[in-house]
C-alpha cells in the first residue's frame, strides 16, 4: 500500500478503496477556526450530545481578529465557553494560524483530522490524513460520526533531485499548480515521494501540502520519515512519533516527476494561484506592497529566511511591507534571537500572528498597485481591493523584491549583493520554546460551564424537505473556477457577520452583483448557474447557507469543487452538473422549472427541466450517493438527522 491507502484502511468504517466509491472514515481530530467555528459550534449543539467524541478537538482564532464593533469579541468569548463546555481546547487569539499551531503541537503522524477550513491538509506534512471540510461535516466529526467522502484517486508526485540555492517549497507547490491548474486535483490526493523529499524539512512540507488545496485537491500527504521525528522531537513530542512509508511495491492510479534542480523561482500572477510563471519574466515591475506570512508561508523557516535577507538592509521606500508571524511560537522564538530586530530595523510593520492581510483584514493595497504576497490565495478582490493586482511567490522572492522595490528574481539579487546560502542560512532549533499557555484545555466540570451568546450569533437557517416540483429563475449565470470568496466574500466588513446570516445574506454574490441579494428578494425560488469548478477555495459553508436563506434552490454547473459540493448537499441545495451546450442555452434571468424534481431525486440518475421562454427540455445528472439523495430529500443534513 501507499501511505494514503495505509491511513484510509487504518480508519476505514464502510466502503471499498475504488477510486470514485463513496467511503467513510473515523476521524482522530477535528479543528476549526472562529470564522467557521461559530456556525460548527452550534450546529454541534444542535446534535445534542454532551462531549465531543472525536479523541481531540482544538478551537482557534486567528481569522476575525479586528474589533471595530463588539461582534468579533463576543463571538470569541462564545467560542471560549463553548470549547469549555465540550471538550474542545482553545487556542486563544495571538496564539496563531490554526494550521501552523496544529502543526506544532497536535498534529501526529498515522492519525485523520477534518477541520473546518480548507487548508486543514497542511497538516498532511506530517503523514496524517488531513481533509478541509464544511462546519457541519466538522460538527459530525466532533461529535464521534464518520467523515464520508468519495474514494479519491492517487496521484504520487515524485520530487527528484535537489532544489537549487534560491528556489524553495512555495516553488515546488507554485510548479504543481502550474501543472494541475485550479481543478485538476479535484478528486485526487497528491502524495509526494522521490528522492528529493528527505531533504525538505516538516515545515517545507507543509508549504506544499498546504496550497496543494488549490488544486481542488482532497488533500496531500508526506511519508513520516526522520525530517518528521526531528521536528516532532524538537517540538518535545518525540513521542508521537511513528514511521509511516509507501511499501516497496505500491501503487498509484498516476505519477508524475518534478526534477528539482530544473527549477526556478516561480510566481503566480494576478488573479489565481495556478497562473505561475517564472519571476524572470515579470522582473522589473514595480511593486508597492509585499506581505509575508499567512499559513502557507510563515513557519519559523520562513520568517528567519527573511530576517536573514532583511538584515543590515532597508524596506524600498515605495514598498508598504508586513510580516506575520505564524505562530507565537515563531514569534518568540524571533524575538530572543535577534531576528525581529533584523525585521523592525530594515522597516518592516510587524502583524499579529493571525491571518490578516490574507483574509482581506486590513492591508487592502491601493487600486491599480501590486502587491506581493506569499500567501497561497489571489483571488479577484480577496484583498479588499476591487481590481487588485496580487502576485504570490515565495519569501525570499518578496523579501528581495521588498528591498529592491520591483519584482526580483533571487538569483540575480544575489549575484548582485551577497552570495548567502539562503536555506542552509537558516539553522533549525533542536528544541523550539514550548509554552503552551496560551491552549486553554476544556474544564473538568463541563456542567457548570455557562456558554455565552453575543446578540449578533442568531439561529442557523433551516429549509424544508425537497419540493416535489420546482420552478424558479436563474439569477445568476457566472463562468469558469468561480471562488466561495466570490460568492459569499470575507474580508473586515462581512467576518464580523458569519454567526448571523441573516445580515451576511445582504453581501451574497456582492463583487460580482451587488444588486443580487435585492433581486433574490422579489423571486422566491432561484437558480445559480456556473461553469467547471464552481465554488472553489474555502470550505465556509455560508456560501451555501446565506444564498440558501436567500432562496437558492439549485446550482446547475459543469463541475463542482469538493468541499463546496459537500456543502450545498448539507444545506440541501441540489448541485446538477449540466453539459456545455445546455450552459450556452440557458439565459440569465430565464424562468425554468423542475417538474419531477424530487421523484427524479429519488429514483433517477438523470433530472429533466424545462426551459420556460423556449419550451426546451434539458437534462442534467446529479451524480448523488444513496446517502447524499437522502439529505438531500430531506432538505439538508440537520434535517435528516432529525428525521433518523
Ligand atoms: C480562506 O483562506 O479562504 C479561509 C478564510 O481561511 C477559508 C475559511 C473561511 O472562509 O472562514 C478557508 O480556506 O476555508
Ligand atoms: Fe487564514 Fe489565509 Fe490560511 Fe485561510 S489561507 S487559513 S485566511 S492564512
Amino acid at each position: 500500500m501507499n501511505v494514503t491507502q495505509k491511513l484510509i484502511s487504518s480508519h476505514l468504517i464502510s466502503g471499498s478503496m475504488k477510486p470514485g466509491e463513496e467511503i467513510a472514515i473515523s476521524i482522530d481530530q477535528t479543528l476549526t477556526q472562529d470564522a467557521t467555528g461559530v456556525m460548527t459550534y452550534l450546529e454541534f449543539e444542535a446534535l445534542g450530545i454532551p462531549q465531543k467524541r472525536a479523541r481531540l478537538s482544538v478551537s482557534y482564532i486567528d481569522h476575525n481578529m479586528l474589533q471595530s464593533g463588539p461582534e468579533n469579541a463576543e463571538d470569541q468569548r462564545f467560542l471560549q465557553t463553548i470549547a469549555s463546555k465540550y471538550g474542545v481546547y482553545f487556542s486563544r487569539p495571538g496564539n496563531g494560524i490554526s494550521h501552523q499551531v496544529h502543526l506544532e503541537r497536535f498534529a501526529r503522524p498515522g492519525e485523520t483530522l477534518i477541520g473546518s477550513d480548507s487548508h486543514t491538509p497542511n497538516a498532511g506534512a506530517m503523514g496524517m490524513l488531513a481533509i478541509g471540510a464544511g462546519g457541519l461535516s466538522v460538527a459530525m466529526a466532533m461529535a464521534g460520526k464518520p467523515f464520508y467522502m468519495v474514494m479519491p484517486h492517487i496521484l504520487r508526485v515524485n520530487l527528484n533531485g535537489r532544489l537549487l540555492r534560491w528556489v524553495t517549497a512555495k516553488d515546488i507547490i507554485l510548479e504543481v499548480l502550474r501543472r494541475l491548474t485550479v481543478w485538476g486535483g479535484v478528486g485526487k490526493i497528491l502524495e509526494y515521494g522521490g528522492d528529493g523529499i528527505k531533504n525538505l524539512t516538516l515545515t517545507e512540507r507543509a508549504t506544499i501540502t498546504n496550497m496543494g488545496v488549490e488544486s481542488g485537491a482532497t488533500t496531500s500527504v508526506f511519508p513520516s520519515d526522520e525530517q518528521t521525528r526531528a521536528f516532532l522531537k524538537a517540538q518535545q513530542r518525540g513521542s508521537d512519533w511513528i514511521p509511516l512509508e509507501p511499501d516497496d511495491d505500491a501503487s498509484y492510479d498516476e505519477e508524475i516527476e518534478i526534477r528539482l534542480n530544473k527549477l526556478e523561482p516561480l510566481i503566480a500572477t494576478p488573479s489565481s494561484p495556478d497562473n505561475a510563471i517564472p519571476v524572470r519574466e515579470v522582473a522589473g515591475t514595480p511593486v508597492n506592497q509585499v506581505c509575508i506570512g499567512s499559513c502557507v508561508n510563515s513557519s519559523f523557516m520562513d520568517i528567519m529566511l527573511v530576517a536573514g535577507i532583511f538584515k543590515g538592509k532597508r524596506v524600498h521606500p515605495d514598498v508598504a511591507v508586513t510580516v506575520s508571524p505564524g505562530s507565537r511560537q515563531t514569534l518568540l522564538m524571533i524575538s530572543k534571537n535577534g531576528a525581529l530586530s533584523n525585521l523592525i530595523s530594515a522597516g518592516v510593520r510587524i502583524l499579529e500572528c493571525a491571518c490578516g492581510p490574507c483574509i482581506g483584514m486590513g492591508q487592502a493595497p491601493p487600486r491599480g498597485s501590486v502587491s506581493l504576497r506569499t500567501f497561497n490565495r489571489n483571488f479577484p478582490g480577496r484583498s479588499g481591493t476591487p481590481d487588485d493586482r496580487i502576485y504570490l511567490c515565495s519569501p525570499v522572492v518578496a523579501a528581495v523584491s521588498a528591498i529592491t522595490g520591483v519584482i526580483t528574481e533571487p538569483k540575480e539579487y544575489f549575484k548582485r549583493f551577497t552570495a548567502h546560502g539562503l536555506r542552509s542560512m537558516v539553522k533549525l532549533p533542536q528544541k523550539y520554546i514550548i509554552d503552551d499557555s496560551m491552549i486553554i484545555p476544556p474544564s473538568k466540570e463541563p456542567e457548570k460551564v455557562t456558554v455565552e451568546r453575543g446578540p449578533n450569533i442568531k439561529p442557523i437557517p433551516k429549509k424544508g424537505a425537497l419540493e416535489e416540483s420546482l420552478r424558479a429563475r436563474v439569477l445568476l449565470k457566472v463562468g469558469d473556477n468561480v471562488t466561495t470568496d466570490d460568492i459569499m466574500p470575507a474580508g473586515a466588513k462581512t467576518l464580523p457577520l458569519r454567526s448571523n446570516i441573516p445580515a451576511l445574506s445582504e453581501y451574497v454574490f456582492h463583487r460580482v452583483d451587488p444588486t443580487f441579494s435585492q433581486r433574490s428578494k422579489t423571486v422566491g425560488s432561484y437558480v445559480v448557474m456556473g461553469g467547471i469548478n464552481y465554488g472553489q477555495g474555502s470550505s465556509r459553508e455560508h456560501a451555501a447557507l446565506a444564498p440558501m436563506y436567500l432562496g437558492l434552490k439549485v446550482v446547475l454547473a459543469k463541475s463542482f469543487a469538493r468541499i463546496h459540493r459537500d456543502n450545498l448537499i448539507n444545506f440541501g441545495i441540489l448541485p446538477l452538473i449540466i453539459s456545455s451546450e445546455t450552459y450556452d442555452s440557458i439565459e440569465q434571468d430565464d424562468e425554468l422549472e423542475f417538474p419531477y424534481l424530487a421523484k427524479e431525486v429519488r429514483e433517477a440518475s438523470e433530472l429533466t427541466f424545462i426551459g420556460l421562454k423556449t419550451g426546451k427540455t434539458h437534462k442534467a445528472l446529479h451524480n448523488l450517493t444513496e446517502r447524499e439523495r437522502e439529505v438531500i430529500l430531506s432538505g439538508g443534513l440537520l434535517n435528516y438527522l432529525s428525521g433518523k
